[in-house]
């Protein structure tokens, strides 16, 4: 544990991609979450460069529950659908982005406040634990790239506001 200790830290000062076996874990982010929201969604791409693995679940104090969700789209609406693993396959890519595959934190124990950051633990089958903090960006922010405060005011996408939690 000590060993591992010590190559979080190392991560931790190099800020990501965060590595773990043959994962990079990169880009990682969290949508600001609106005062009454309770719920709020995280992002992330993960490089695969070994054998198949699966994400299976993550961790985090932010929120009373981690959910891996996916959209389905039922008619003209997208609804998001918990699901038990992401695949990661060998030598791919995964990205978890607005609109697809992500972590959902439920029951926010506070906001998700622009410019603060979440520390979360994945779950992975194979490659076990992979720590990473995700920075709160704004809420309708697409990735990273989106520097808070770069944005115009109102420009943003709505997020998660009217979108369906099929399974809470
Ligand atoms: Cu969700």
């Amino acid at each position: 544990m000590k060993f591992k200790s010590v190559l979080f830290a190392v991560a931790a000062l190099f800020a990501l991609p965060a590595w773990a076996a043959d994962l990079e874990v990169s880009g990682a982010f969290v949508r600001a979450s609106p005062a009454m929201a309770g719920a709020g969604a995280g992002f992330l791409s993960i490089v695969n460069h070994g054998a198949a693995d699966r994400l299976l679940g993550a961790e985090a104090s932010v929120s009373k529950a981690v959910e891996l969700h996916t959209h389905i789209k039922d008619g003209d609406v997208y609804r998001m659908r918990a699901v038990e693993a992401i695949a990661v396959p060998a030598h791919g890519t995964v990205q978890l982005k607005p609109g697809g595959d992500h972590i959902m934190f439920i029951g926010l124990s506070e906001p998700l406040k622009e410019g603060a950051k979440v520390a979360v633990t994945l779950k992975f089958e194979k490659a076990g634990a992979v720590k990473v903090e995700m920075p709160v960006l704004g809420v309708g922010a697409m990735g990273p790239a989106m520097m808070p405060g770069q944005g115009m005011p109102g420009q943003g996408m709505p997020g998660h506001g009217p979108m369906e939690h099929g399974k809470h």
